[in-house]
């Protein structure tokens, strides 16, 4: 009853130079360390393939002096996962990105768009990742994947050989948001973008939020992208984060989100990111992290 492809390539893309503090880079290693390979093998898929995306961990010129930081690494490293999620999507395989910072999830839209032309996507996070270069406060790139995917970036999916169109607004769904900027909100108000808060999660309850999540993002669209960082998680539950921020998701909500997810038959592809070794205890984080790609990739209680 498993719903994802069979064949799973793992993408390890260990790079932290899109995130505000160092540590994001070690999340691969600390996630296959963790035991991931022994739970999609336990849930009966094949690792068909598992690739190391090269990552530059230093800048290769001096930090210019400018709001934008590391781009020319963040350029290198999207044109790369570009490249290794749309192969992996040709041979058949369902693309598991490992981050990284989520900066990483410029270059698996670029891969995914190559192949989905009306791809839906869900994004569980703290943050909305909708600055652009100019309207970040902090310069930090793992804030502008979401605003690169719609094309409002100066650096975007157009400039990526291989990526297809920009992601629809109407076609992305948040959940888990509680720490924006201004200039996000109203981005998100502006655009239509359906946010689930934890407001709206206290409010609702994680089922109807995940329902209207894949009403919304599963509706005439070519499957569903579940792109999760994991500082969505409540930082009791997931300490192991660059930027943890109170009140999130907790353990049950996540696993109920992603269960349901997978009983869908629609999610294409998954990243899992902002790992961050350096601020967990005894690999928790990381393990949580094995335990939230087994959901998604269909492992029940029963
Ligand atoms: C803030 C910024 C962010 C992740 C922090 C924070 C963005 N809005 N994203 N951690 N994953 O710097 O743009
Ligand atoms: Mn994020
Ligand atoms: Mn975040
Ligand atoms: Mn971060």
């Amino acid at each position: 009853q498993t719903s994802v492809r069979r064949n799973i390539a793992i993408i390890k893309v260990p790079f932290g130079l899109g995130g505000a503090r160092g540590g994001a880079e070690l999340g691969p290693d600390e996630l296959i360390t963790a035991g991931l390979k022994r739970e999609i093998a336990s849930l009966g898929l094949v690792l068909s393939k598992e690739v190391r995306v090269d990552c530059p961990s230093e800048p290769a010129a001096p930090i210019e002096r400018n709001r934008v930081k590391h781009l020319n690494e963040v350029r290198q490293v999207s044109q790369k996962v570009c490249s290794e999620v749309s192969g992996a999507v040709e041979e058949g395989a369902f693309p598991l990105v490992l981050g990284g910072d989520h900066s990483v999830a410029i270059g698996t839209f670029a891969g995914l768009t190559a192949h989905y032309s009306n791809l839906g996507v869900i994004w569980f996070d703290a943050h909305a990742d909708l600055n652009t270069e100019e309207r970040s406060l902090s310069g930090n790139m793992h804030g502008m994947s979401v605003a690169a995917s719609l094309g409002h970036t100066a650096f975007n999916l157009s400039h990526i050989a291989g990526a297809g169109a920009f992601i629809d607004p109407s076609n992305l769904v948040y959940i888990g948001l509680r720490d924006l900027d201004e200039y996000e909100k109203e981005q998100i108000k502006g655009l239509g973008i359906r946010a689930f808060t934890m407001h709206d999660i206290d409010r609702m309850g994680i089922k109807q939020v995940i329902e209207q999540a894949i009403a919304t993002a599963g509706k005439g669209t070519d499957g569903i992208h579940v792109s999760f960082d994991m500082d969505c998680l409540d930082p009791r539950e997931a300490p192991g984060v660059g930027t943890p921020v109170p009140g999130g998701l907790n353990y049950r909500e996540a696993h109920y989100a992603l269960e349901i997810l997978a009983s869908t038959n629609q999610v294409t592809s998954m990243e899992l990111v902002e790992v961050n070794p350096l601020f967990d205890h005894n690999r928790h984080t990381a393990r949580l992290g094995v335990e939230l790609i087994a959901s998604l990739l269909g492992k029940r209680i029963l």
